[in-house]
């Protein structure tokens, strides 16, 4: 019999940390459809953060993207956060949308481009020395277009150089998390294109360096909880940046796609011990809100990732590991299936009772004004985006 308490116990202990970047218009080359409300700078996203906060308990921190989020005092931004019971969470590098970073930013065949990029990661470490930040997520857009465009061995050794540069500068209690990525922008090559390059890149520094699995980063297909599993086993899985795909990187609501495959993620997760806090294992949520309401849609992502959770501590560890020794093909799966066909939706209605919080946060949300507030409030001033 699942053990409710302790499966309440986890799912409070569980943190998803939501990207500020959510919060701001983002689109397609098509087009970016601007909406109403959007926060005009990093104060008021953080402010839009906290209601997803306020109504799920399990998201206390925002991860920022530099420029995007640039201000001139960061330590009054993370004052500013914790006035809303939030903290600044990952930092995120861009090196992807500067002009000279069109052949490539720290394995661009030339020095002087490597260098400002480099330069870049490295006033993303001094950010995280002033919000008091432990991670930073390092995703390079750099890749080819054509083969012979550029000498894929040389541009490895390039991407070495700069990935100990900044292992150097981390502080003790400082980490990167680096993010590895299929295709696109660049459609020949990518540098780190899959998780075996980066991890072969984080076993080369040492234990700061920590691989992040975006789940809309693989080719069709890919089985992704067994490069967890495996991440897990290595203790090299830093994170997690969650959305969903029907297509490529899609960067919808995570498990809106294929909440089977996200319940697979997280039993893997669990499995590995990776829903114990102290293996440091980020939960983040990296999605784009094209037409659907913003704050609404993070609640409702947050909402799936503990449903997975829940689903995945459903499962009966025991008997399925009797079935595997026993070779009982059928048994075995069986058990992973109840967990997942178990609706565990009244657990958390429950828990977020205990929690002294509304069983339905989306509807809770929607009928605190807060939207029309912002709408009313947000005239003038530039929305944010993307800034591409
Ligand atoms: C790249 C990526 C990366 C972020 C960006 C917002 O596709 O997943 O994590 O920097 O999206
Ligand atoms: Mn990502």
């Amino acid at each position: 019999m699942t053990d409710i308490q302790a499966v309440k116990t986890a799912l409070r202990l569980q943190q998803i940390e939501l990207p500020s970047w959510a919060f701001g218009n983002s689109g397609t080359r098509f087009k970016v459809f601007a909406q109403q409300g959007v926060p005009r700078n990093p104060y008021e996203k953080i402010a839009d953060a906290a209601q997803v906060h306020a109504f799920t308990g399990v998201s206390p921190s925002v991860a920022l993207h530099i420029p995007w989020d640039q201000v001139d005092d960061f330590t009054d931004l993370a004052k500013h956060a914790a006035s809303y019971g939030m903290r600044l969470g990952t930092i995120n590098s861009n090196v992807f949308q500067d002009n000279d970073y069109m052949l490539g930013s720290v394995t661009n065949p030339d020095p002087r481009v490597r260098r400002k990029a480099t330069d870049h990661l490295l006033e993303c470490v001094d950010i995280m020395d002033a919000t008091g930040s432990r991670d930073l997520k390092l995703w390079f857009s750099d890749g080819t277009n054509y083969p012979g465009q550029d000498d894929t061995r040389e541009r490895q050794e390039r991407l070495a150089t700069a990935l100990a540069e900044v292992y150097e500068r981390l502080g003790d209690d400082q980490r990167f998390l680096l993010e590895y990525k299929l295709f696109e922008p660049a459609f020949y090559t990518m540098d780190v294109p899959d998780w075996g390059t980066a991890l072969v890149h984080c076993l080369a520094l040492g234990p700061k360096a920590t691989v992040v699995v975006d789940t809309g980063h693989h080719a069709p297909g890919t089985n992704i909880e067994f490069i967890v599993a495996m991440l897990l086993r290595a203790g090299k899985l830093g994170g997690f940046d969650f959305n969903s795909r029907f297509y490529a990187d899609d960067d919808l609501m995570v498990g809106a796609a294929d909440p089977f495959q996200l319940f697979r993620i997280m039993w893997e997760v669990r499995r590995g011990g990776g829903l114990d806090p102290a293996l440091g294992v980020a939960f983040m949520l990296d999605q784009c809100h094209n037409i659907e309401p913003k704050i609404a849609a993070q609640i409702r992502s947050v909402m799936n990732v503990q449903e997975a959770t829940a689903k995945a501590l459903s499962v009966d560890s025991d008997a399925l590991a009797a079935a595997q020794r026993n070779g009982d093909v059928l048994g075995a799966n069986a058990v992973i299936m109840d967990a997942y066909n178990t609706d565990v939706r009244p657990l958390l209605a429950e828990l977020r009772a205990e929690m002294g919080l509304d069983p339905d946060p989306v509807a809770a949300y929607q009928r605190s004004g807060y939207l029309e507030s912002i709408v009313a409030d947000r005239v003038g001033g530039a929305p944010a985006g993307w800034g591409a």
